[in-house]
């Protein structure tokens, strides 16, 4: 890991930007910025300082052990306040006479209108800054997405042989959690999702009581953590024997999904991208009422993060950026299916990161 790189990069916004200094709070971008492992938490009280000359760490006492112990060797210097982190922290700022600030615009608003009140000066709310450098990966980011996609694959192949009818979703999902967790996932990366039946017809469908029976369409979108990195995949199955409907739309899901997966190329807008996959779908008869997410989105310390492949983001991939090809058949009533890939972007394509097969699998 290389911090360095990683605060030059936000350096030379701020140089672009004409501003002093910025300010970064959100847990998953204080991790990437800083490095530091299992220091950061959703709990914690913490604020990154970024200047041309100064790279800090404020948190407080609970943590400040694993901190210090994380900032040897790197460029953070590790600072626990005595009193309200943001009241010293700003009086720090005018000492050192920086007379612009940029927050993250995901920060609560008390918490800005506190700094601005407390520093004095310029504060300027800015977007997507760390997001921006995470969209693309350093080669260790995609080992680490990588070992948890292949835990994915993994969890699928164990999953299918305990899915069967009589099971609940909630049991389902359990069963792909354990496992997961059991074989070195920190948490997962979300809840996973089990769909069954006519809930599969709902893209983000909460896990239900529902008892599975045959004939159903069962939708399994899940991911594992590992060393600090998600990875995400969804695929669809039949319990039993698949109509001809069931069919029709596994084999349109699975047709946008390798359309979608062949238009990846590296300086490409990722609207194109999600263009081909959705004007497949269309052409099959199953256009925007079938079918109204994004194609894919980035994944990282996040599960879902740049970029967007998405019809609003008019910006290419990258080479290096990490994303999902998610292409879904949705019939209210009958069910759905979604088909979900993870990838590196490189210079010749996607490369597949997730390896189950995509075959219609009959339970
Ligand atoms: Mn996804």
């Amino acid at each position: 890991m290389n911090a360095e790189h990683r605060i030059a990069s936000l350096r030379r916004r701020l140089v672009d930007e004409g501003i002093d200094a910025v300010l970064i709070s959100g847990a998953s971008n204080m991790t990437y910025l800083t490095g530091f492992e299992h220091v950061i938490d959703r709990a914690i009280n913490a604020a990154c300082l970024v200047t041309p000359d100064v790279s800090r760490f404020y948190t407080d006492f609970r943590y400040q052990e694993a901190a210090e112990t994380a900032a040897v060797g790197t460029p953070w210097t590790v600072r626990v306040p005595k009193e309200s982190l943001y009241v010293e922290l700003c009086a720090e700022l005018r000492e050192e006479g920086v007379q612009s600030l940029a927050m993250e615009s995901s920060v609560p608003y008390g918490r800005f209108k506190f700094v601005s009140e407390q520093f004095q000066g310029r504060v300027e709310p800015v977007n997507q800054w760390v997001e921006e450098i995470r969209q693309v990966k350093e080669p260790h980011e995609i080992e680490r997405i990588a070992a948890a996609a292949a835990l994915g694959d993994e969890a699928f192949e164990h999953i299918l042989g305990r899915i069967e009818p009589g099971l609940t979703e909630r049991e389902v999902a359990l069963e792909l959690e354990f496992f997961m967790r059991r074989n070195g996932s920190e948490g997962v990366a979300f809840d996973p999702i089990v769909a069954s039946g006519p809930n599969s017809a709902r893209p983000h469908a909460q896990v239900s009581d529902r008892v599975i029976e045959n004939g159903d369409l069962v939708k399994l979108d899940f991911g594992a953590r590992i060393e600090g990195y998600c990875s995400d995949m969804t695929r669809t199955v039949v319990v039993g024997k698949a109509t001809e409907r069931q069919r029709e739309i596994y084999s349109a899901a699975l047709e946008a999904n390798g359309i979608g997966l062949a238009a990846v190329r590296p300086g490409l807008p990722a609207c194109d991208i999600d263009r081909s996959a959705r004007d497949a779908l269309a052409a099959r008869g199953f256009g925007g009422e079938y079918f109204g997410h994004s194609l894919g989105h980035g994944v990282g310390i996040d599960v879902h993060e740049q970029p967007s492949i998405s019809p609003l983001n008019r910006d290419s991939v990258r080479i290096g950026s990490v994303i999902t090809i998610e292409p879904g058949v949705y019939v209210p009533g009958l069910g759905g299916v979604r088909i979900e890939d993870l990838v590196v972007v490189e210079e010749s394509g996607a490369r597949l990161l997730t390896h189950s097969t995509k075959d219609l699998i009959e339970l």
